[in-house]
């Protein structure tokens, strides 16, 4: 039966060609819209690098889909006509092609769907079926469990995909290395270490080129370095990028996985977050490429099993979360933090070098790790009791790979503790310590990370026993922190007191 004409919205983060929207559609019968708009490219400060590549990246996918004879309706940035919102330009877009019809998939914000639902006419809004757990398998996965940890659903996860099982003597699936997890493997400090991948720089060819002169010009006013300007912005360079993580990076990549280093940014990392979040890469044929490396004999289990279980445990897990609690989880405080957000976390202009060295770099790259966005800016607000829905704002905007489903329960739930435990089963709070051990910032800083009281003191070491102080009636029934409690109580009154007065003043002057 022929298909009735239909405009099909492709958002800039469903940059791939199995995306649902476009499935068993007939190109003769088919329109597809691609369009930079204001909304999106100013709902929050994005890093200048981060619009950067996904208007270049949406210009080459649009190029691709017309070489493989798709029609695509593309609106730049500078269409004197562009209305600059989602719903305009679909609402103009109908008008131009007479059509009546929208199918989109899903989009990755709840802001983006609740817009959609009161469109007219209603689009056909498909599931976005890049995921290995539906909503509604993760709706059915979560229902009646009293805690919503992780670990189980990750194991879940690899069941259904098959990823790192093998089949024991009585033909039972069991995890490949006879565990599920080998994190704690996954722990060494880099210092010392002097041999590091250097990440692939991609060229910007024409297009990208015009981007940035269109980025400099129009968003001059937003955080971050807009060149040098190295991201893979096609399938096939993000394939590239992949590829080297693989050879370079990816047999050492748990071993360093919590590592910190001031003059190496990406250490062991795979930085293809950005391809995966916006559809470049497929996080499927992502696991099974590092199992394949496994398979060969090149890469060592916790390698292996470390990067899988952040994209289908973590990356998956979180997703479900954001939906599942959603649009409530957004305004979740249980901290009840109200501090806002300090202005180094822009300027990087702070005499903590820790918290300097991760903003410098997140400007300059739209970029850092895990541990550096967890233990160092994280832990820093958890400390100081900055309002979670300022610093989420934050990370949403300064990341390359930062899309609300992903960052918000990162930010909300792992980092700040702001949904009550939901995500974690206990705040990621630490004193210098943890950082001293994991990078090399402290001794780099002028303040001392051996001392715990008074003006030389890092900043981290009396924080968090503040906090603890803090937070005594919500945390200290949490059997993970029974054990800083006691601690705490053990100290003398000389010292507690030191602690509380050096909190006063470093709080009352950020
Ligand atoms: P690698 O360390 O090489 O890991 C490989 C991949 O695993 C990542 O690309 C990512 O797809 C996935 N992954 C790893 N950890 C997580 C996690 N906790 N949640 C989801 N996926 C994960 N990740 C984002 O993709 N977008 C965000 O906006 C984002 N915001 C964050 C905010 C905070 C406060 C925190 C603590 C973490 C956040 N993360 C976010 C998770 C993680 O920091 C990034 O995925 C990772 O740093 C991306 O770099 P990479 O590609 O080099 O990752
Ligand atoms: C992040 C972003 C930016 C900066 N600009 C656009 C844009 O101009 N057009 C577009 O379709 N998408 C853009 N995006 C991605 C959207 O914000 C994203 O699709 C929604 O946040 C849903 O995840
Ligand atoms: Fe950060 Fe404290 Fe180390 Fe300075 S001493 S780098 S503030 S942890």
């Amino acid at each position: 039966m022929q298909q009735s004409r239909t405009l099909v919205l492709v958002l800039g983060d469903q940059l791939s060609l199995t995306i649902s929207s476009l499935k068993d559609r007939e190109q003769a019968t088919t329109v597809i819209l691609m369009c930079e708009v204001a909304a999106e490219a100013g709902y929050v400060q994005h890093h200048k690098k981060k619009i950067a590549f996904l208007f270049s990246a949406m210009r080459h996918f649009a190029d691709e889909l017309r070489a493989l004879g798709w029609s695509v309706d593309y609106v730049k940035l500078d269409d004197p006509l562009n209305t600059h919102t989602l719903g305009g330009e679909v609402q103009r877009a109908l008008a131009r092609h007479t059509l009546t019809s929208i199918v989109v998939t899903s989009p990755g914000e709840w802001r983006v769907l609740d817009d959609m639902r009161g469109w007219s006419p209603a689009p056909q809004i498909l599931p976005d079926d890049r995921f290995i757990a539906s909503d509604a398998e993760f709706a059915a996965w979560a229902e009646g469990r009293k805690q919503l940890r992780m670990e189980y659903f990750y194991r879940d996860m690899r069941r259904k995909t098959g990823l790192l099982m093998a089949k024991d003597a009585k033909g039972v699936d069991q995890p490949e290395g006879g565990q599920w997890n080998f994190d704690h493997e996954n722990r060494k400090p880099a210092k010392g270490h002097a041999a590091f991948p250097q990440i692939p720089h991609f060229a910007p060819d024409a297009i990208t080129a015009d981007v940035l002169a269109l980025v400099e010009d129009r968003f001059a006013d937003h955080f971050g370095d807009l060149t040098p300007f190295w991201f893979a912005v096609t399938r096939a360079d993000a394939q590239a990028a992949l590829a080297y993580f693989l050879e370079h990076a990816l047999p050492q990549f748990g071993d360093f996985q919590d590592a910190m280093l001031l003059k190496e940014k990406f250490l062991y990392h795979a930085v293809v977050g950005l391809y995966l979040n916006c559809g470049l890469l497929d996080p499927l044929e992502t696991c099974r490429a590092v199992e394949a490396e496994y398979r060969k004999g090149r890469v060592p289990i916790n390698a292996a099993e470390g990067f899988i279980r952040q994209i289908i445990g973590w990356r998956e897990y979180v997703r479900g979360i954001y939906w599942l609690k959603m649009p409530d989880y957004a305004q979740s405080n249980v901290l009840n933090a109200t501090r806002p957000l300090p202005s180094f976390y822009w300027s990087g202009d702070t005499q903590m070098a820790c918290v300097r060295a991760c903003v410098t770099q997140t400007r300059e790259e739209a970029y850092a790790h895990h541990i550096q966005r967890l233990m160092v800016t994280g832990n820093f607000a958890l400390l100081a009791g900055i309002d979670p829905h300022e610093l989420h704002t934050w990370y949403l905007a300064v990341y390359a790979d930062a899309y609300e489903w992903v960052e918000m329960p990162n930010t909300i739930g792992m980092s700040q503790f702001a949904d009550g435990g939901v995500l974690a089963s206990k705040p990621y709070a630490a004193s210098g310590a943890y950082i001293d051990r994991m990078s090399d910032y402290c001794k780099n800083c002028s303040h001392d990370v051996k001392v715990k009281n008074g003006p030389k003191a890092c900043p981290f070491n009396y924080l968090y026993w503040d906090f603890l102080v803090r937070h005594d009636a919500r945390l200290r029934g949490n059997p993970r922190m029974a054990q800083m409690y006691r601690t705490y109580d053990k100290l003398d009154e000389e010292r507690k007191i030191a602690i509380a007065d050096d909190s006063a003043r470093f709080l009352n002057a950020l």
